[in-house]
């Protein structure tokens, strides 16, 4: 694979031909020689990576890569509501507009991430709910209403609910203002409020380890159930699927199939395989490997095979929404920020090289 002439030539040529943004800095004479394939050339269905756009601004290696491999963007951070409304009444669309125009540029399809979720809830918003919870539910009707219209056919799907499961286990989450003022209704009104403002959109409940605590799955599925029973306009399924090495291919498969059995799209959200451990919570990482020797490498590049490949079997292709990498490269990975350990589970380097999990995607597309 890694000699195959002619897909190192298309690569090349592809990242020569898509051009540069305006205001680019000093070029870095590396930055255009990728010898690598485009997945986006290879890939049956759409492949992204998220991205945070000021960094990615000044990095040129990293937007050749990003041209070059994907034809979905979402944005990791940017499309949140902390940031695009971070202060009462007032929307600060900037930043969605250049990603919007970078995304049209590339022709790449973008994804909003996310509508509603607890975690990028902005204070502002939480203490204005806990005085006048009668306030909430107008605010998210105009909120969804104002950003999803705006945007209306030029995000092509959005998560329209993040994480509104309990970390793990059955049930709702319940420590989260929009739960606590507006009871579970507040995931169905969301979902409501996106379909008015944008027919056409495709909408997502995205969640985290749907694939391996079964009871969260199972909790997933009779919300999906009861809103498909009464029409709630949902029309996808997330995993972000942020996963460990030893997450057993068996049950991956499993649950990847059940909710595709739902009839809706299937979305491999934010993906990532880490090798050490973690409790979910912030700085929460336990290490257990310190080094990434080459025979991890080549265990992690079975993986990315394995799960790309459980994804086109057991995911009818009409219901392939696509595959999205939470980030691409170890360098910039929020895993070792966010859990403050060491790990490498993307399928570039911290030189931004491809790594041989680079090559189990490509070999799992092909
Ligand atoms: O990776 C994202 C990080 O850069 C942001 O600072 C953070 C808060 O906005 O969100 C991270 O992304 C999360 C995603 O939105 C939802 N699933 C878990 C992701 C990792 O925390």
């Amino acid at each position: 694979m890694r000699s195959s002439r002619h897909r190192a030539i298309i690569g090349f040529i592809l990242s020569i031909a898509l051009p540069f943004s305006a205001g680019c800095a000093v070029q870095n004479q590396s930055a255009n020689v990728i010898e690598e394939p485009a997945l986006r050339s290879i890939s049956p269905f759409p492949i992204g990576s998220s991205i945070r756009y000021l960094p990615f601004q000044k990095d040129l290696r990293l937007q050749s890569l990003q041209k070059l491999h994907f034809s979905s963007y979402t944005a990791g951070s940017d499309m949140k509501m902390h940031q695009v409304m971070p202060m009462e009444n007032s929307f600060d669309f900037s930043v969605v507009d250049s990603i919007v125009q970078h995304t049209e540029d590339y022709e790449q399809r973008l994804f909003g991430h996310n509508l509603i979720w607890h975690s990028s809830t902005p204070t502002w918003v939480k203490n204005k709910a806990k005085k006048n919870p009668e306030w909430l539910a107008s605010f998210m009707r105009e909120y969804i209403h104002e950003y999803v219209g705006r945007y209306r056919g030029k995000v092509h799907g959005w998560d329209v609910v993040n994480e509104g499961l309990k970390t793990a286990g059955s049930g709702y989450r319940t420590d989260s203002i929009w739960y606590e003022t507006l009871g579970p209704q507040y995931i169905e009104m969301a979902f409501r409020y996106a379909h008015e403002a944008d027919p056409d959109a495709v909408l997502f409940y995205n969640d985290f380890n749907l694939e391996r605590d079964l009871d969260k799955f199972e909790s997933m599925m009779s919300m999906v159930g009861d809103f498909q029973s009464r029409e709630v306009p949902i029309s996808g399924i997330g995993f972000q699927m942020h996963i460990r090495m030893d997450i057993p291919n068996s049950i991956i498969a499993e649950t990847l199939k059940r909710a595709a059995d739902t009839g809706l799209q299937i979305h491999l959200s934010e993906v990532d395989i880490i090798f050490n451990t973690h409790d979910d919570s912030r700085g929460g990482g336990i290490q257990r490997f310190d080094t990434l020797t080459p025979e991890m490498k080549v265990a992690q590049k079975k993986k990315y095979y394995d799960l790309v490949t459980i994804y086109r079997t057991v995911v009818p292709e009409s219901q392939q929404y696509g595959i999205t990498f939470w980030g691409f490269n170890d360098r910039d990975t929020w895993i070792r920020r966010f859990f403050d350990m060491q790990d490498w589970p993307t399928i570039y380097d911290d030189n931004l090289a491809p790594k041989p999990a680079f090559w189990g995607v490509v070999e799992a597309l092909n």
